[in-house]
């Protein structure tokens, strides 16, 4: 996509010398590099992302990385046997740290959308109905989404093959967890299910293949798979599980790769049981594809001049009360979702504004909650004017919905980014808006790392886990307190959603009044 090219190789400073679009490719691609190998001073994707203010405050603390594997290299010597004992030093560490995984993430982001596109509003079903039982249904399932890209760039060639194998309605494709979310983001294929529900998806008995990349995929599945006659197929070499198929995926030959996994798929098709066949009937309409271009891009119609103000004007008018960012997993403590969604119903009562990543939109997803109907449904009178008006703006006669999806768990730098737009616009620090992170089922090692970012670039985040730290006093006292007098934010441990509620609530209140709004 020429115009997201255009627009991150500006931001780093790479000019256009007039020779071609090719060799802004490669001069990007050896700043990403950077990134990730430079091991002296201060990152300079970071210095061209990141607020000043913040940065400040990050390089007074020693924890603004020069480069993501050096970063990452140092941490794995201080946490071996006998190296740093003393934790504040630790939690220094952690935080340089997670700021890496920023930065790899932003990178990552950024070059999905110059290679797939950047996503726009798009409309779409979420939940296990999406499954149909006249089609061959593959599930594409977790995070690298240059496969599910492939395998949808071949489906068309396998439709005739579908319906000659008994399937009257041809291919359907479906997504899980994050590979779910990117299709569902870049092309609307709908959502199956979020990582907990996982299992399910199978026990339907109406999937041909599971296709599995990287991260959040049970190994149990390989057994599940065998009881339903479904194909399990991994795709990368780091990720192999006892029982699958494995096809490595190949990017120089693609659809080639792809087209070995659809193969597979319609020859199960014979195989499967109609009599064990059990897809609940239910899904939800999703609107999806709030990326910080789209939303700029719907905001724009409301104040051409200056889109960023139209959003700031609502938020300091207190049409919008606040902005919370739910993020992360599902955790197997939690009963699937039900900490979404009562947070949500309060918060959106309260006109509060929501953005959702990964398992969070996911949850959204199947609840109705990224529906323009949920707006009506759930919204406080001022925040369901705000949305009625833009989408009215976005010209589709319907509000938009109370909670934005964002992208997968490895996008919420694109949350990141809005977020840092409207502090640069009003040129104060991140941790002074009415903006809070939330993970009410935070549970994999990288939501540790997003959440760590999170507060340290400013916004309070919300655990409904609690993280395995509070044997040590000064960790926890830390984390939770003294963190604040130097970052502005801190982490909020609370397990039920209502107390959740009440604190999350409370910080956009303390921030709104710092600001001096009303
Ligand atoms: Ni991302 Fe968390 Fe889901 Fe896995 S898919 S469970 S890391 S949010
Ligand atoms: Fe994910």
């Amino acid at each position: 996509e020429e115009g997201k090219l255009a627009s991150v190789a500006k931001e780093l400073g790479l000019k256009q010398n007039g020779k071609g679009t090719k060799d802004v490719i490669g001069r990007l691609i050896a700043k990403a590099r950077d990134a990730y190998t430079g091991s002296h001073g201060e990152s300079e994707w970071l210095l061209r992302t990141i607020p000043a203010p913040r940065l400040e405050k990050l390089r007074k603390l020693r924890v603004l990385p020069a480069g993501i594997d050096p970063v990452i290299r140092e941490t794995m010597h201080r946490t071996h046997m006998g190296v740093d004992a003393d934790p504040l030093n630790l939690l220094l560490g952690s935080i340089k740290c997670s700021i890496s995984d920023f930065l790899g993430m932003d990178i990552a982001s950024n070059l999905s959308d110059i290679i797939l596109g950047t996503p726009v509003p798009t409309f779409s079903e979420a939940n296990l109905g999406v499954l149909d039982a006249d089609a061959v249904n593959v599930a594409v399932h977790g995070h690298n989404p240059l496969i599910s890209e492939s395998i949808l760039q071949v489906v068309p060639e396998f439709e005739k093959k579908a319906k000659e194998a008994g399937a009257p309605n041809g291919m359907n494709i479906v997504g899980i967890c994050c590979t779910g979310n990117e299709v569902l983001m870049r092309h609307g294929i709908p959502l199956a299910t979020n990582a907990s529900s996982q299992e399910l998806a199978i026990l339907t008995g109406a999937i041909e293949a599971m296709v599995v990349d990287v991260q959040c995929i049970m190994p149990s599945l390989s057994n599940l798979c065998e009881c339903f006659r479904t194909e399990l197929i991994t795709t990368m070499s780091i990720a192999k599980i006892p029982g699958a198929q494995h096809v490595e995926f190949d990017p120089a030959n693609a659809k080639a790769s792809a087209r070995k996994i659809l193969e597979l798929a319609v020859g199960r098709f014979k195989e499967r049981d109609p009599k064990r066949v059990d897809i609940p009937g239910m899904k939800s309409e999703t609107m999806v594809g709030f990326t910080p271009e789209a939303v700029l891009s719907i905001l724009e119609k409301v104040n051409p001049d200056d889109p960023l103000q139209a959003l700031i004007e609502k938020i300091a008018g207190g049409d919008i009360y606040g902005i919370v960012l739910f993020a992360g997993c599902n955790n197997y403590r939690v009963t699937q979702d039900s900490s979404f969604v009562t947070l949500a119903e309060k918060l959106a009562a309260d006109n509060v504004l929501m953005l959702a990543t990964g398992c969070a939109a996911g949850a959204f997803a199947k609840r109705g909650f990224l529906s323009p109907d949920a707006t009506a449904d759930i919204c406080g009178d001022k925040l369901r004017k705000t949305l009625e008006a833009l989408g009215n703006a976005a010209g589709l006669d319907r509000p938009l919905p109370p909670v934005w999806h964002m992208g997968s768990c490895v996008d919420n730098s694109r949350a990141a980014r809005l977020v840092f737009a409207i502090a640069n616009k009003l040129g104060v620090d991140v941790d002074m808006l009415p903006v809070v992170a939330s993970a009410p089922e935070a549970m994999t090692e990288k939501a540790v790392a997003i959440g760590t970012w999170a507060m340290a670039l400013g916004l309070t985040t919300h655990l409904g886990v609690t993280p395995p730290i509070l044997g040590g006093k000064v960790v926890t006292k830390v984390l939770t307190e003294t963190v604040k007098e130097l970052l502005g934010a801190c982490f909020i441990v609370e397990t039920d959603p209502a107390f959740a509620y009440e604190k999350i609530k409370e910080t956009l209140t303390e921030k709104r009044i710092g600001l001096g709004l009303k």
